[in-house]
């Protein structure tokens, strides 16, 4: 058995006390990340919390890079915000999904009212990706070149780009992506395409129009903003992913996941359901090889965009609004887990001191109050540890150790975790 260097850091942990990126690491995907925006890294509890590479290997500045604010007048390009993110993401260690080029919102008037021939507005898309695409040369693990280009039925989305240059702005901005920054993964990304039906037949077909127009695609980011009960199923969107890639493209991500309540408060039952639906996405994701990451659009209900937009809903997110974590956190931890250590058991792996047998009782998984749901348990760690701050130390399920390292203490959040606060 072969061990990465991810794998092998997480057997010197207990892997219960292992958070979401590592995880995700040692299950063979890239990274787990989150969506983040300037105002929210005042906030110090929320600061280390996104700044925790063992929780997140990747960040998307949620704001910061879009045209609004980077290009808000012709040829006047400022990238403040957008710095902050990516160089906190860079001093932290983590990757950059960099958000986004071309987009009909939050796009600034100038751009949206202008009477442009085609010839002109190829140019204003090619400048504004030449700029800040080579602004963040070598930055960005990957782009979002277009976003959300289609409507619900399949059909293109009215914009100005649409207007005047028809589909062939897409394949303009990716090739002056490509361009300015070979390196970096070209997207496409959009929401509503994540399960089969027209828009996801659409988006297929955005691959292909990219590729027949000779520019070059990488990847299809699929959003993922769902709702707690009517998500879409763990097989619908597995063959949704590998449809993707099916058809051209080398790596799919999840690029936005949150999972709403369309009434508050949550009932307990509300975030076991909510938990289910996490556990749908996770589990397609490492379904596909291809699948490199999931992010989700803000870890915290703090700071989610969703109350802002449909009035009386949220909760979406895997911490709630005091940094606590939610039972989809727990769910979306143990899938992962039962991803790592199903690789990491019952092998025999050759470090470059010795030939160590990994014992299979590491991954033992509990059966929780629904089938959908498991729960890893650990062989026990010594308590005299006790868990670091903001640890999980204790919930239904859980076998790693119950005390927390001084000056924490174990504070129940739900009957499924307690944490060290
Ligand atoms: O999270 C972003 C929020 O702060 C902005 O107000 C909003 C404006 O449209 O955009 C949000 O992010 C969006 C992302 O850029 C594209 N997909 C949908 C996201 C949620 O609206």
């Amino acid at each position: 058995m072969r061990i990465t260097p991810a794998l092998a850091g997480l057997l010197a942990l207990p892997i219960a006390l292992a958070q979401l990126n590592k995880l995700a690491e040692a299950a063979g995907k890239l990274y787990l990340g989150s969506a983040t925006d300037n105002s929210e890294l005042s906030n110090s509890s929320y600061l280390a919390i996104i700044s925790d590479t063992d929780e997140f290997g990747e960040i998307t500045p949620g704001n910061g890079q879009k045209w609004q604010y980077t290009e808000p007048s012709q040829g006047t390009f400022s990238y403040t915000s957008g710095d902050q993110i990516v160089d906190l993401a860079e001093a932290n260690g983590q990757l950059v999904r960099c958000h986004t080029l071309v987009w009909h919102s939050q796009l600034p008037s100038w751009v949206s009212s202008g009477s442009w021939t085609t010839a002109q507005l190829t140019s204003i898309i090619q400048t504004h990706i030449a700029n800040e695409v080579s602004h963040y040369k070598g930055q960005c693990y990957s782009w979002d070149v277009v976003n959300e280009a289609l409507n619900e039925d399949g059909t293109y989305r009215t914009s100005v780009f649409y207007t005047v240059l028809g589909t062939d702005y897409i394949p303009i901005a990716f090739e002056a992506a490509a361009a300015a920054d070979p390196a970096a993964k070209l997207y496409y990304n959009d929401y509503n395409i994540e399960y089969s039906g027209a828009k996801h037949t659409a988006a297929v077909g955005i691959i292909d129009l990219i590729q027949t127009a000779g520019a070059k695609i990488d990847g299809v980011g699929l959003q993922a903003h769902f709702i707690v009960g009517s998500s879409p199923g763990q097989a619908d969107l597995t063959n949704v992913l590998k449809a993707y890639v099916a058809a051209g493209v080398s790596e799919v991500a999840y690029t936005e996941l949150d999972i709403r309540f369309t009434t508050l408060p949550y009932t307990a039952a509300g975030l076991q359901q909510q938990a289910s639906d996490y556990a749908a996405v996770t589990k397609a994701c490492l379904a596909v090889n291809e699948c490199v990451g999931i992010t989700i659009w803000d870890f915290t209900d703090k700071y989610s965009w969703i109350p802002s937009t449909f009035a009386g809903q949220g909760g979406a997110c895997l911490y709630d609004e005091n940094f606590s974590k939610k039972p989809a956190w727990t769910t979306v931890s143990s899938i992962l887990a039962a991803a790592a250590t199903s690789t990491a058991t019952g092998g025999t792996i050759t470090t470059k001191a010795s030939t160590t047998t990994i014992i299979a009782t590491a991954a033992t998984t509990t059966t929780l109050a629904t089938s959908t749901r498991t729960s890893i348990t650990t062989a026990a760690t010594p308590t005299s540890t006790g868990g670091a701050h903001y640890a999980q130390c204790g919930g239904i399920g859980w076998a790693g150790p119950t005390t927390c390292l001084s000056p924490y203490t174990c504070t129940k959040q739900n009957d499924y975790y307690s944490q060290c606060l």
